[in-house]
């Protein structure tokens, strides 16, 4: 079942915990489930690490965990882990249903290697196929990023509404997502989107060196 396989991966990461890393956490429920595990290896092993999170719901999850959190002003991570939403067969990714895609870029850009954890669910033959590409944007920029995004032949772009809240959703960096699928994603598409003043950042990971673990 997927929550096997989840459980499978996420025993994976945690297996491969050492003694005083700082490790940098990715979001979403497949990262979450590596994270329960890997605080109940610290609580057994008297293992000691500290976690770089990529969203304040993760740093919670290790707040409440009791996993001391750190940040990239004061360390580096010796490597990261974290969870996407659609893998190619190139390890081209898209993440970003989360909403956490810019922290999570840092990161992944700032460790010296990046496992991610997928369940078989997650392996598309093409990229877009499933999901949109998530752009966190500079709300102010909406118009303009809307309209310069056309030319890249979006099938559809949508403002993320919020469920929780009337209007958007507001990412916690203070910014808006558009969520843009695509029935091609040429292998230029993450840079064009990024060179769009008024883009923070893309859930599009084109040619990134991680290591799938599914
Ligand atoms: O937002 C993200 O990129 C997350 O990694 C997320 O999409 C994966 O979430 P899941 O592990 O709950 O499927």
């Amino acid at each position: 079942s997927n929550r096997e396989e989840k459980e499978r991966v996420a025993d994976i990461i945690s297996s491969m915990v050492k003694e005083g890393e700082i490790i940098g956490v990715g979001s979403g429920s497949t990262a979450y489930l590596a994270l329960l595990k890997i605080a109940r290896r610290m609580k057994n092993e008297q293992l000691h690490i500290r976690a770089i999170p990529t969203s304040q719901e993760i740093r919670m999850a290790c707040v409440r965990l009791g996993i001391p959190v750190t940040s990239l002003w004061e360390h580096k991570p010796d490597w990261t882990f974290d969870g996407a939403d659609e893998i190619d067969t190139e390890h081209n990714m898209i993440k970003g249903r989360g909403g956490a895609m810019f922290k999570e870029k840092l990161l992944i850009n700032s460790s010296p290697r990046t496992y991610i954890i997928a369940d078989p669910s997650k392996i598309v033959t093409q990229l877009g196929s499933r999901f949109p590409v998530p752009i966190e944007i500079f709300p102010e920029a909406l118009t303009y990023v809307e309209e310069v995004l056309r030319a890249y032949n979006p099938k559809e772009i949508k403002l993320r509404m919020a469920k929780g809240k009337d209007g958007p959703v507001i990412t916690e960096n203070g910014n808006l997502i558009l969520d843009a699928w695509f029935d091609h994603i040429p292998n230029n598409l993450e840079e064009s989107i990024k060179s769009i003043t008024g883009v923070i950042e893309s859930g599009l990971f084109i040619h990134y060196d991680v290591h799938i673990i599914s």
